[in-house]
């Protein structure tokens, strides 16, 4: 056992409970809408921050208390130890699903038949664990960016020997993620782009990119995996510029190189607003465009300009994205996966722990705020209403193509037309927006 403090599964006690290490609003069988809590949140831990990251930082080294990670031991043992902390992990907090990169859960070699070897072994036992404990797989992805061989980028690397060993990793990465019953398979493209454009031929990275993009599909397709593909877009960090810089940018490459039908994203909330972008903004933009997969629930610091990766605490941010992602279906094959760090000064096992059961209270809250707006149909009206005159004569005639600059510089001219602006009443909607997070229950 690692984590001793916490000697039960994390329970639900209501919203009056001041208990740190129990759900205040997190009841997984709850019924809301047409599934439960869990069923719509779909909530998974990650191997990387949450074990395999010891606490240190660019200025100094790792603060955590960690057994599992004790660089004395045979690299095996060690991975051994990590694999059952998580699992006892997973089971005492309650996600009822995971993710990982093929290096989290397994030592990486200098031999790549004997990294590849390693994980296999792994990956048994992890489907034991999981068999019996019920956690299951949300996505499995490579890590295609810590080691020096990809410094200048994996798929858009100037030397084609680096995409080949990138290839070859994703490959066995997805065998693993489809044995193990993965939903989803993750590319995060931290290196896939460039520092200088000095050293950067953009048309050949782009090529590049496309064409590894249509060997991971065409693979999956070959080998049978049914769970989505999922690119997760992020502008800058690692690199300076990043090839997936946000959703509409994704997008616009998917359709460029006829993958749109292949590919869904996901959705980071740092990465959204590292982007410039309200964490709605991407999820609504996605859901409009019919990529949306998945969310890496986290948030960022209001005031530093990088990917802190902290646990999500916004009841309001996190309603109006939930809110779209409702109305967009809910989630198919995604869910919300905590890609998220604990400060560096919360050194204790426990304090993970305290940073999921904050995370995992605040989406179920949101969920049931987003709900209760659906149901009333509270935000839908107020669309409905400002766009009316697009369902009337003049703007249905105008969307069908019945009109071109010069008649329609006809009509104004024969109408007299002199339209009157209308309030968009931000504030009105704010509060609206407002009393449904104070009024859930
Ligand atoms: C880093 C990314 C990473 C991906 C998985 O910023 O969020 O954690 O989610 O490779
Ligand atoms: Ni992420
Ligand atoms: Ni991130």
């Amino acid at each position: 056992m690692f984590f001793d403090e916490v000697t039960e599964p994390i329970a639900y006690e209501g919203p009056e409970s001041d208990n740190p290490l129990a759900f205040r609003w997190y009841d997984a069988d709850r019924v809301v809408g047409e599934r439960t809590m869990r069923d719509h949140l779909r909530m998974a831990t990650c191997y990387w921050h949450s074990f395999n990251w010891p606490g240190d930082d660019v200025f100094g080294a790792g603060t955590f208390d960690r057994p599992w990670l004790d660089g004395s031991q045979d690299p095996m043992t060690a991975a051994r130890a990590k694999m059952a902390a998580a699992f006892e992990f997973f089971d005492k907090l309650g996600t009822p699903f995971y993710s990982f990169h093929d290096y989290d859960m397994a030592p990486e070699e200098e031999s790549f038949a004997k990294s590849c070897a390693n994980l296999d072994a792994l990956a048994d036992e992890a489907a034991e664990y999981m068999e019996d404990t019920g956690v299951k797989l949300l996505w499995g992805t490579a890590n295609l960016f810590s080691h020096p061989r990809y410094a200048a980028g994996a798929a858009t690397n100037p030397d084609p020997e680096v995409f080949a060993r990138a290839a070859a990793q994703v490959r066995h990465a997805m065998d693993v993620t489809h044995r193990l019953g993965g939903a989803n398979y993750v590319l995060w493209g931290g290196r896939e782009g460039y520092e200088t454009i000095l050293n950067t031929d953009l048309r050949r990275e782009g090529e590049q990119l496309a064409r590894f993009l249509h060997m991971v599909a065409e693979y999956k397709h070959d080998i049978g995996f049914t769970g989505t593909l999922l690119l997760e877009p992020k502008p800058q960090e690692p690199t300076k510029h990043q090839y997936d810089h946000d959703v509409a940018t994704v997008y616009g490459f998917l359709v460029r190189h006829g993958l749109e039908d292949e590919y869904g994203v996901n959705i980071e909330g740092n990465h959204a607003t590292l982007a410039g972008h309200d964490f709605v903004h991407e999820v609504a933009t996605a859901v409009e465009t019919g990529i949306f997969g998945s969310i890496d629930a986290n948030t960022g610091d209001d005031r530093l300009g990088w990917d802190t990766d902290q646990f999500p605490k916004s009841v309001e941010t996190l309603s109006l994205v939930t809110y779209h992602i409702l109305k967009g279906g809910g989630f198919d094959t995604g869910g919300f996966m905590f890609d998220t760090k604990l400060r560096r000064q919360s050194l204790d096992r426990t304090d993970l722990f305290h940073g999921h059961v904050l995370g995992m209270d605040t989406l179920a809250k949101s969920l049931l705020v987003a709900q209760a707006m659906l149901d009333d149909s509270a935000l839908d009206d107020v669309l409905a209403e400002r766009y009316a005159g697009w369902d009337d004569e003049l703007g249905a005639s105008i969307l069908a193509g019945d009109h071109g600059l010069a008649s329609l510089s006809d009509h104004v001219v024969d109408h007299d037309l002199d339209p009157a602006p209308v309030s968009g009443r931000q504030e009105a909607l704010e509060g609206l927006v407002n009393r449904y997070v104070e009024r859930v229950a």
